[in-house]
């Protein structure tokens, strides 16, 4: 799957990659198991992020975009009465489509599906494994989400209920007692997923928010990877401050890669950023930078504990280190052009693609989603794709974000995602920036060295 290096410079299907050609990848289906309020659209939506970054297509479900898609119904919690038989239907077929759908797109090619409903009834979830295991030749993994902390519950209502579609126009306490209503109709009929019925489904058990986990039956790669990633993640408010180095001696010259020091511009953009991180007034801040001189230098003056990564190091360019772009159109002129092709895949002969760069950087997120304040100092395309994921930008995307020397990026959490603050320190720069040719011109040569899969290992 999407972590498996490919030996070809494709893309991996779930045919497998070239390093293992034999082994098919079986679409799983995701299924949120809980009580509305327990974060279910959180985790989908985290996790969805997650795994269409590490390269798996994946795609979320969810059912109550599709209830207000098909009723303008919703008065009151009453719509959630369980002896409400109009309601139901329109709930039953909601559900139904939702995992129709998912269904569906992995039949045609999709990875991952999650669907995103509470699920709370046994029978409920038989019906899904019939159509999931029975009708359809996929894996099944639950991820039920149970909370008893009516803190934490309250704290969601508010955060994503009060101010979401249902309750347009409506006082907040009215709402917020609506909400705590219809939790209670599905408190009447909910089956925990518990081991004398479900000890041979594949399941998580998360209780408040990640302080206990209970594993049922892990049958894979990837559920011991979704289940690594949930017990990694927190919910704590924090921020996260992703810059890259000041402007070294090579952007100057508009070389790449190397390991230069600072120009004197880049000297004083060390300095602004010490000044403007001690404004913040962050507690615990902690400094990741790479292990190369220029983002090191970078944060010489912050006076904050400081990793440095290897991980982090800017991507390695190969046979292209120390060139110009323009030097590299002219002695590589099909690799030139082959980049511009499809910049996410590309590899540089003897160096890395983007794509490689992705897997290199996956520790560096699992470790970020455990940390609270930290500051990454790195490169323009490790700030990419660190900023993809959050962002949640496609691959085809990733290799072209615009991420500026002299430039904070300050990430905050909110509700189901990050928000994103560009803070440009104004200490003048050059411009590393290069947009995708509109007319991406491949010459003939360059087209046949396509089609035969260039091979750079
Ligand atoms: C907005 N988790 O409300 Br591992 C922000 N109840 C956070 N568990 C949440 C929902 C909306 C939220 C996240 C919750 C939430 C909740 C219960 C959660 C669940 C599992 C893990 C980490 C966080
Ligand atoms: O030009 C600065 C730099 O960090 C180089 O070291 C690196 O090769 C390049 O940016 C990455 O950007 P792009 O993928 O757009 O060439």
């Amino acid at each position: 799957m999407g972590v498996d290096k490919d030996l070809s410079n494709n893309n991996s299907s779930r045919w497998g990659t070239a390093s293992c050609p034999h082994v098919v990848q079986v679409p799983t289906v995701v299924v949120m198991v809980g009580l509305p309020a327990r974060g279910k659209t959180y985790i989908s939506k985290k996790l969805t992020r997650y795994l269409n970054w590490i390269g798996i297509d994946t795609r979320a479900f969810n059912v109550g975009e599709l209830r207000r898609a098909a009723t303008d119904k919703y008065r009151s919690h009453d719509f959630f009465r369980t002896d409400n038989a109009e309601a139901q239907a329109i709930r039953a077929k909601c559900a139904q489509i939702a995992l129709d759908n998912a269904c569906e797109w992995l039949a045609n090619g999709g990875q991952v599906a999650v669907v995103d409903a509470t699920n709370t009834t046994r029978d409920r979830r038989r019906m899904i494994v019939d159509i999931c295991t029975v009708k359809h030749p996929f894996k099944l993994f639950f991820i039920e989400s149970i909370c008893d902390d009516p803190e934490i519950v309250q704290a969601n209502i508010i955060e994503v209920k009060i101010c979401g579609p249902d309750y347009i126009g409506m006082d907040k306490n009215k709402a917020m007692e609506d909400f705590q209503m219809r939790i209670s109709h599905y408190e009447a009929g909910y089956e925990s997923l518990d081991y004398k019925h479900d000890r041979n489904l594949s399941f998580i058990q998360i209780f408040n928010q990640g302080e206990r986990f209970l594993v049922n039956k892990l049958a894979g790669h990837l559920q011991s990877r979704v289940v690594y990633y949930l017990m990694n993640i927190h919910v704590l408010p924090r921020t996260i401050y992703i810059t890259r180095h000041g402007e070294s001696q090579m952007n100057l010259t508009g070389r790449i890669g190397g390991d230069s020091e600072l120009s004197d511009r880049g000297c004083q953009y060390a300095d602004a950023l010490a000044k403007f991180i001690e404004k913040e007034k962050i507690p615990n801040l902690r400094v990741w930078t790479s292990q190369l001189k220029r983002t090191i230098q970078t944060a010489k003056h912050i006076n904050a504990p400081k990793e440095h990564w290897k991980a982090l190091n800017e991507i390695d360019a190969g046979i292209c280190e120390g060139m110009t772009y323009e030097e590299i159109q002219e002695k590589h002129p099909e690799e030139f052009a082959l980049r511009d092709q499809d910049k996410f895949h590309y590899r540089y002969p003897s160096g890395e693609s983007y794509q490689d760069l992705v897997a290199r950087l996956e520790p560096v997120i699992m470790e970020l989603e455990r940390q609270e304040n930290v500051l990454v100092i790195c490169h323009q395309a490790v700030a990419r794709c660190l900023l993809a994921y959050f962002q949640d930008k496609n691959s085809a995307s990733l290799p072209y974000l615009k991420v500026p020397l002299h430039t904070v990026l300050k990430l905050t959490p909110v509700a189901y995602g990050c928000n994103v603050e560009f803070i440009s320190l104004n200490v003048e720069a050059v411009n590393t920036h290069r947009d995708k040719p509109s007319n991406v011109s491949v010459k003939r040569s360059s087209i046949d060295a396509l089609e035969t899969v260039p091979d750079h290992v």
